[in-house]
């Protein structure tokens, strides 16, 4: 049986103040972390299936073809720690490559994890596995079963373009002091959405089918289940795009209509037009993303990317 730990629930009371806080500012924002309800972390896979989101797709077919030559640099036996495991399906297809000691599948949304761990740890009953729910965007402590030696940080789908450049190398610093701190031969397998055209970048997070829509209108009905607030979702639409000033997507919820939105301890009035900031992805170059990972304090970096250069992995090491 995998085992489960479920390290520091955030308190309510800081989601309320947290949320009060991005709401109630001029600008409104959001965590991007609150579109990952249960509903979310489905839609999510959803937006994966989608023909416009390259990235999940193109990242798959760079393990596939290159997940080979991944294993010989890395090596067998690792403490492979998935950052943002969701369904597991990623780590789960490196495996036979891989050949893990250990699998350490982290990720915020602790139910769906859950589910997902036990189905994994049947499919592979001879993987020692562990399913930490945690918030590892705040701090990186592991809990004490998870083995020390050759640590793979496991960090695909690009998901560090959530943070800011520099957030992105504080959160790259504390992954580097986690390779070293006690094994040795520690380091980090990433992925890295690329800059590209600006028509592609756009649909990618502005589908035709509105999955993306949905995804980012799904965080009203989170938040009207958290702060108990209410959100009319018909009187907001989606709006996602590509910032190229700021090499990021930028996902907002744009108000349709002048409206006031109340919960018990706050409220807050929205003119038509006016936004709230959920979610931004940063897209790097081959060139800033290597040097962002020097920076950290990682070094002998590899790295392998699709035909079209869309999409990059990244393997890099602690020492
Ligand atoms: C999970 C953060 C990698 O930025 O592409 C997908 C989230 N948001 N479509 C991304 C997302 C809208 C995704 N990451």
């Amino acid at each position: 049986m995998a085992q489960f730990i479920q390290l520091v629930e955030q308190h309510t009371q800081s989601i309320n103040d947290e949320l009060l806080a991005g709401l109630t500012a001029p600008q409104a924002t959001t965590s991007p972390k609150y579109l990952y309800d249960a509903l979310g972390s489905k839609l999510f896979e959803a937006i994966c299936e989608l023909p416009e989101y390259y990235p999940t797709r193109t990242e798959a077919g760079i393990f596939n073809q290159h997940g080979h030559e991944m294993a010989q640099a890395i090596g067998a036996g690792t403490t492979l720690i998935d950052l943002g495991a969701g369904n597991c399906a990623k780590a789960a297809k490196l495996f036979p490559h891989l050949q893990p000691a250990q699998y350490v599948a982290i990720d915020i949304s602790v139910k769906f994890l859950r589910d997902s761990v036990s189905r994994l740890q049947q499919q592979f009953p001879d993987i020692d596995m562990v399913g930490v729910g945690m918030d590892f965007s705040l701090a990186l402590h592991l809990p004490n079963n998870v083995r020390s030696e050759k640590r793979l940080f496991f960090y695909p789908g690009s998901s560090l373009g959530n943070f800011t450049p520099d957030e992105a190398l504080v959160f790259l610093q504390q992954i580097k002091l986690a390779c070293t701190d006690g094994g040795a031969d520690g380091g980090l397998l990433i992925g890295v959405d690329l800059v590209k055209e600006n028509s592609i970048l756009d649909a990618a997070y502005d589908d035709a089918l509105g999955v993306t829509a949905s995804f980012n209108l799904n965080l009203l009905l989170h938040l009207n289940r958290l702060l108990d607030a209410d959100f009319d979702l018909r009187e907001w639409r989606h709006r996602g795009f590509f910032n190229d000033k700021l090499s990021r997507i930028e996902m907002h919820l744009e108000a349709a209509s002048d409206q006031t939105v109340r919960w018990p301890n706050g409220v807050r009035r929205f003119e038509r037009g006016e936004r709230i900031h959920t979610e931004n992805s940063y897209k790097y170059t081959r060139q800033s993303f290597i040097s962002l990972l020097t920076k950290a304090g990682f070094g002998d970096v590899t790295t392998w990317t699709d035909p079209q250069q869309w999409f990059m992995v990244c393997h890099a090491r602690a020492a």
